[in-house]
């Protein structure tokens, strides 16, 4: 027996509807829609285009529809992100955590609790947009106090598909609200940083039936299914399908950002994995993702898009990392987690200053600028991986590399070399195929645990092996 679930997946430039088909003996993915998620820039700031998102999601939903039964609805984006409501009503547009907005958060945030405490608090690595900051930015600027709830952005299309407001626990564990280790909301901690905990909904656990779908939404898509609560945090899903059949495994999840680290049944909360900005988030099954940010394709994909903007042409990216690989003067490595990167625009002069600041060449062409850009990722990777290793004491013996990133063969083959250590790439849809098993167990289709889920992808996916070479 097999079930059809749609999976709901918010990424960096596209959203997503995928069919996922799901069995004892199968795991099989289509796509049904796709559509841009673009971010729009106002004159307050860089916002997320949720309306339009909300729009291609139920259409993406009916083309779901169309294709036979759906059981189940499950949804995930990115992290920390959010919308404040009041009365059920969304007030203002979202904001992307790009925009430069949180460095007021940051201070006022740390004038009451130094990032050392918060970190025994949340376990959280220091990102400047973390959600907590957001919220003191907003309290700033004063529309803290019009609202009387915050929902998180996977959390927000369920309610407005569901009419129930709840926080999923993978993606609270971003906010920097929550208690570290599979705890509850922080209601003193926030308080204390002037964010109103009437703010914070019910917690609820991945595998969670959230909601049947509203009346309108039923006639709007043609679909009569629950949504189900997923790892909604794009990371949380990713890890729950990488195929760790060796528990001696790292992983990197890399997208626009390479996420890097261990899963640990405990969080680590030492001063050294503090100083090496180390987070500890929440997992399915309550695991503990340990990890780094690492910045990740976008560094390479905003320099595609500022080249295509200057020269009018559209660039090839397989054809332009065929000629990477061939670049044979060695080229510089920068720091891929320099937080001057964060921001959209101008990559390749960002990238050329940091080098030239430091006395490095800075690279000629395009492709040996690649070239630099894949062996700074590769390096950042290499050193999280083994940063990961000696902080939490876990033996790692090969790195599983999922996600947009395990089709760059160069970025594989250079992590292996600059890690000594196999990367096993693949599957790339692991977000998806971690939102539809979650799914899939919750209906009762699957049983067992994360081990269970993650080895039937490994049966139906084989991942590439990349050794390292000497
Ligand atoms: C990856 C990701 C990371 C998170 C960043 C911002 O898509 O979710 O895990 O740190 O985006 O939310």
């Amino acid at each position: 027996m097999t079930v059809t679930v749609a999976a709901v997946d918010l990424g960096a430039t596209s959203g997503r509807v995928m069919l996922g088909h799901v069995g004892p003996d199968e795991l099989r993915l289509e796509a049904v829609a796709r559509f841009p998620n673009t971010p729009v820039e106002t004159i307050d700031g860089l916002h997320w285009n949720i309306l339009e998102l909300y729009r291609s999601i139920v259409e993406g939903l009916r083309a779901a529809a169309q294709t036979g039964d759906v059981a189940a609805i499950g949804i995930d984006s990115w992290a920390v992100d959010y919308a404040l409501l009041r009365g059920g009503r969304m007030l203002g547009t979202p904001y992307h955590y790009r925009d430069a907005r949180t460095a007021a958060g940051v201070d006022a945030v740390h004038a009451v609790a130094p990032f050392e405490e918060l970190y025994g608090e949340n376990g959280l690595q220091f990102l400047a947009f973390n959600t907590l900051y957001q919220l003191a930015a907003d309290r700033i600027a004063g529309t803290l106090d019009l609202a009387d709830e915050a929902l998180l952005i996977p959390d927000l299309i369920a309610y407005w598909l569901t009419g129930e407001k709840v926080a999923e626990s993978t993606n609270a564990s971003t906010t920097g609200l929550l208690r570290v280790g599979g705890g509850d909301w922080n209601r003193p901690l926030a308080e204390s940083l002037g964010i109103p905990s009437r703010l914070l909904p019910p917690l609820v656990q991945p595998g969670h039936r959230i909601g049947t779908l509203r009346d309108a939404v039923r006639t709007a898509t043609g679909l009569d299914a629950p949504v189900i609560a997923v790892g909604s945090h794009d990371t949380a899903s990713a890890v729950a399908a990488i195929p760790m059949t060796d528990p001696d495994a790292a992983y990197i999840s890399c997208g626009t950002w390479g996420l890097v680290g261990v899963e640990l049944d405990a969080p680590v909360l030492t001063e050294a994995s503090r100083a090496a900005n180390f987070t500890n988030e929440g997992g399915v099954d309550g695991r503990v993702r340990f990890l780094h940010n690492v910045m990740g394709l976008w560094l390479l994909s905003e320099s595609v898009r500022t080249w295509e903007r200057e020269s009018g042409e559209t660039i090839d990216l397989p054809a332009l990392l065929a000629e990477a690989a061939a670049v044979e003067t060695p080229q510089p490595v920068f720091d891929a987690n320099d937080p001057v990167f964060t921001a959209p625009g101008g990559m390749p002069d960002r990238i050329a200053s940091w080098l030239s600041e430091r006395g490095l060449a800075v690279p000629q062409s395009r492709a040996a600028f690649a070239r630099c850009i894949v062996e700074s990722l590769a390096s950042a990777f290499a050193d999280a991986v083994h940063a990961a290793a000696e902080l939490s004491g876990k033996r790692v013996n090969a790195i599983h590399l999922v996600g947009g990133g395990s089709l760059n063969e160069l970025l594989c083959q250079l992590t292996a070399d600059r890690a000594g250590l196999p990367v096993l790439a693949g599957p790339v849809e692991a977000t998806a195929l971690g939102n539809v098993l979650v799914q899939a167990r919750a209906l009762g289709e699957l049983s067992g645990s994360l081990e269970d889920l993650r080895e039937l992808v490994a049966r139906t996916t084989a991942p590439r092996r990349f050794a390292p070479r000497a």
